[in-house]
Parts: structure tokens; sequence; C-alpha cells
């Protein structure tokens, strides 16, 4: 059995990535949970992951670490599933946007921390974090309006693994309040509602640990833990 180490599912952005792709592809697998920024942290990730991080795919003998790169592994271990979208144009399109987000948007991750328990007041928007937002609703719209109309409310129709790359950032635009476009609305509704994803938070709800830090200079709306 596949087994996907973890951190909090409360704030892992990088571990939700290639869960969602998991969970929502029917894929079994087991999941490790290591709760992140505790004493015992640093070693419990050394003794499945080489860098020292989350998420790790173990599949017997092979260990692999960076979310695109396990999510690239799925994909070619179940080729039958449309993990990237079957269209070349789309499915070039598709990596090149998980790749930018893999990569980028260093402003938005920094600024609006991944956190499901809680709704912050927007913060001040800085111009990188402007810059950010733009360009994330710019790749959103340009990919459902060249690959995504008409077969599905996801960016190429249906959920793909740039679905799942981009997850985290609707968690981030819904916790901060993020002033959106209309269509942004309405793919961040979709994804809010992929029952992978309403199974990830209900768990997180109810995790033991909190992390301060990841709250930290936000103005709390609504606490949901
Ligand atoms: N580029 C990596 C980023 C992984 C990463 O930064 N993971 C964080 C948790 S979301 C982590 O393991 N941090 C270790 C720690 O906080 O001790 C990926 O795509 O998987």
């Amino acid at each position: 059995m596949l087994k996907l180490v973890i951190g909090n599912k409360l704030y892992s952005s990088w571990s939700l990535r290639p869960w969602l792709v998991l969970s929502a592809f029917s894929i079994p697998f087991e999941e490790i949970v290591i709760p992140l920024r505790r004493p015992e942290t640093a070693s419990q990730l050394m003794e499945y992951s080489p860098s020292g991080k989350v998420p790790v795919l173990i599949d017997g003998d092979v260990t692999v670490w960076e979310s695109l790169a396990i999510i690239e592994y799925l994909a070619e271990k179940f080729p039958d599933l449309p993990i990237w979208p079957r269209d070349g144009k789309a499915r070039a399109h598709a990596r090149a946007i998980a790749s930018e987000m893999h990569a980028g948007f260093q402003a938005l991750r920094q600024g609006c921390a991944m956190h499901l328990g809680a709704r912050f007041a927007t913060p001040p928007i800085t111009d990188a974090l402007r810059a950010n937002v733009d360009r994330v609703e710019d790749i959103w719209s340009e990919a459902r309006n060249r690959y995504g109309n008409g077969d599905g409310p996801f960016l190429y129709g249906a959920f793909s693994a740039a679905d799942a790359m981009y997850a985290p950032v609707v968690t981030r635009f819904e916790t901060y309040q993020m002033p959106v476009r209309e269509a942004t609305r309405s793919y961040m509704d979709a994804v809010l509602m992929h029952p992978a994803l309403g199974e990830w938070r209900k768990a997180a709800l109810v995790e033991p640990w909190s992390i301060p830090e990841y709250s930290a200079g936000h103005t709390l709306i609504e606490n949901y833990v």
C-alpha cells in the first residue's frame, strides 16, 4: 500500500496537494501525520524524508519527496487515471502552471499562510501580494477559458493535478477574504466543494495540535477550531 507522510492538515499546504490527488482519484493509500513545529518533528521527519520536509510518498523501496514530483510519480504509476488533462496542449499548460505554483508566489505564501481553522481580516495588500493574486487569477481564467469550458467547473474541466496544486491558494483566498473576480469566485466554490477537500478539512478541524505562529499578525474574524 502507498504511504503518504504529511504534516498538520490545518496548515500543511504542500501536504494537501498530493493527498488531494490520491483521494480525488480514489487511489488507496495510508497516511502518516507528523505534527510540525514540535521538539520531535525534525527527527520524525528525517525517518521518512531525505529533505526533512513533508510530503513524502513511500511506495515499497521507492521514496519520493517534493509535492510536484510525487504527483508526477502517481501520474506515471496510474497512467489510466486522468491525473493530468488528457489533451496534450491542456496538459502542457497544466504542467506549466503547476510548476509556476511550486516555484513562486512567495508574497502570497508568506503573507497568507494556509490556515483551515480560521477566517482572518484581509491583510494589507502590498504590491507583491497584489501581483501574486492578479497572476493567480489570470492563470485560472486562462486555463478555464482555453481548456475548461463546458467540461466541468475545474481548471481543465474535470478535476486534475493542476487544481490540487492550486487548492491551498483557493483556501488562502477564502481564509483571508481576498477580493476576487466573479469567475475566480465560481472556481473557488467548485474547489471548496470538492469532497476530497471537504474530507481533509473535516480531519483538520479535529486535530489536537495548534501552531499559534500561523495566525500571528492577522486579525481573527472567526475561529472554527
Ligand atoms: N517544495 C516542497 C516544500 C515542502 C515543505 O516546505 N513542507 C513543509 C510543511 S508544508 C515542511 O515539511 N516543513 C518542515 C518543518 O516545518 O519542520 C514540496 O513541494 O513538497
